[in-house]
């Protein structure tokens, strides 16, 4: 099927630049989104998030007349659905944005149209989205009640792009095609073969979305194993980056890198939508969760613990003259995300409760989110340096591993990713 008219859902993270890459291939995209400024600032062939080389490619479909963003659905003969799925208080899935999204399109849905539901979602919510839809459009027939021959095909396809990478892995990457039946898988693929030049491989609904949220519980497992050796060794007196240098010399051990914590927006929340369903049985990716959520608190506790000796090793000072530096505030290293980040957890937590200054080295960014300014100043890292008593490395920025000889002088260092 050609596809004439594609319209994408949520114009965020993985809708924009899906909008974008699909206007890149000449199809005539209509970007959907609530937020009234992003659809004005891209329909002026600039974007509202952080993403490399992305303002080009949207600059360039705007321009070219092949990508347009609206707050009102419009007809088109593929919808793909990229709203985020966030979780409640008790770590229930809510899947409000996928309804709301879902009850937005189904007025302009036609005979043959196809829904894609990309959003990282909890197994049954593609089944639940197209329930939704046939509940709007009585009219039309869905692949719950008609199978084969229905007139909506519906398929969940998720997005595995890494942020920082997304517009190479949109792509590259293999893609998962989970379609309600097989018809709707084969339409998924015809759309996706537009671009993606990886495997577009076929599986059922329910297990394409099992299998986005156990990637992400997978590595979630990984990095708490990582992150519990890391407060291990802490306790024996073992240096926890050799010891996982060494183990991993074993050709069948792959141990991932201890941290302040797991930040993002996705490996921290999707693991939860397997518990929720399944919380008797989901035990060690619950356990995974917890350690790592419990992570900054240890760090925390560390930086306590180093003025504390700082305090004794020097009696003549107040903890009021104790200047602490965090390295870091991202979630990972190399970008300027601050969202869900344990190095912002950390840093805010301790200049809420440090009498004496905190200072804060971020390459990534030019200024300090409002609700920072008062409480942090965003210096280099030569004056981080040399103005320090506590130094706390948070995130392993380049920047920070090509100054790594500078920190050797540093006394008083909590080194959370390992970088000295
Ligand atoms: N981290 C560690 N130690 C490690 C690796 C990572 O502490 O050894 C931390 C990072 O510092 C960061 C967090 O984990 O705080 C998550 O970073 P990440 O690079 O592992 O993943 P994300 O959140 O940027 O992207 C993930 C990717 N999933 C997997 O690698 C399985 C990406 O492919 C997904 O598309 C993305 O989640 C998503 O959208 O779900």
């Amino acid at each position: 099927m050609p596809f004439t008219t594609i319209s994408v859902i949520g114009l965020g993270y993985i809708g924009l630049p899906t909008a974008a890459v699909f206007a890149s291939r000449k199809k005539k995209v209509i970007g959907v989104d609530v937020n009234q400024k992003a659809v004005d600032i891209i329909n002026r062939g600039q974007i509202h998030i952080v993403e490399p080389d992305l303002d080009m490619v949207v600059h360039a479909a705007v321009t070219e007349g092949y990508l347009r963003a609206t707050t009102q659905p419009e007809p088109a003969d593929a919808f793909l659905i990229a709203v985020p799925t966030p979780f409640k208080d008790d770590y229930e899935p809510d899947l409000g944005y996928i309804e709301s999204a879902s009850k937005s399109i189904a007025p302009v849905l036609k005979k043959g149209d196809l829904v894609i539901l990309e959003s990282t979602s909890p197994v049954g919510a593609t089944e639940q989205m197209s329930a939704w839809l046939s509940e709007a459009r009585p009219d039309l027939t869905f692949p719950q009640t008609h199978g084969e021959d229905s007139d909506i095909r519906i398929a969940h396809c998720p997005e595995r792009v890494l942020p920082g990478h997304v517009l190479q892995e949109l792509v590259q990457n293999d893609r998962v095609i989970g379609g309600m039946t097989p018809k709707c898988s084969a339409l998924a693929i015809s759309l996706y073969k537009i671009f993606v030049q990886g495997e577009c491989i076929v599986t059922n609904a329910r297990t394409a979305e099992m299998c986005k949220l156990t990637e992400n519980s997978s590595r979630d497992v990984s990095i708490a194993f990582a992150n519990e050796l890391s407060m291990i060794c802490d306790k024996l007196d073992i240096n926890v980056w050799e010891l996982i240098r060494l183990a991993n010399r074993h050709p069948r051990v792959n141990i991932l890198q201890p941290g302040p914590g797991v930040g993002g927006h996705c490996i921290a929340v999707d693991p939860w939508f397997i518990v929720s369903k399944t919380p008797e049985q989901a035990r060690l990716i619950r356990t995974a969760r917890e350690v790592n959520d419990s992570k900054p608190l240890w760090v925390i506790e560390k930086v306590k613990i180093a003025v504390a000796e700082y305090l004794q090793a020097n009696p003549s000072k107040t903890s009021k003259e104790v200047t602490i530096a965090c390295f870091g505030l991202a979630f990972k290293p190399d970008i300027d995300d601050l969202r869900e980040s344990p190095a912002l957890f950390i840093t805010k937590k301790i200049a809420d409760t440090h009498p004496g200054k905190v200072m804060v080295v971020e390459p990534n960014i030019q200024t300090l989110p409002n609700n920072l300014k008062d409480i942090l100043s965003l210096v280099d890292i030569a004056t981080a340096l040399k103005t320090a008593d506590i130094t706390i490395v948070l995130v392993d920025h380049k920047e920070f591993k090509e100054s790594k000889s500078k920190f050797a002088s540093a006394t008083h260092l909590i080194d959370t990713r390992g970088l000295i």
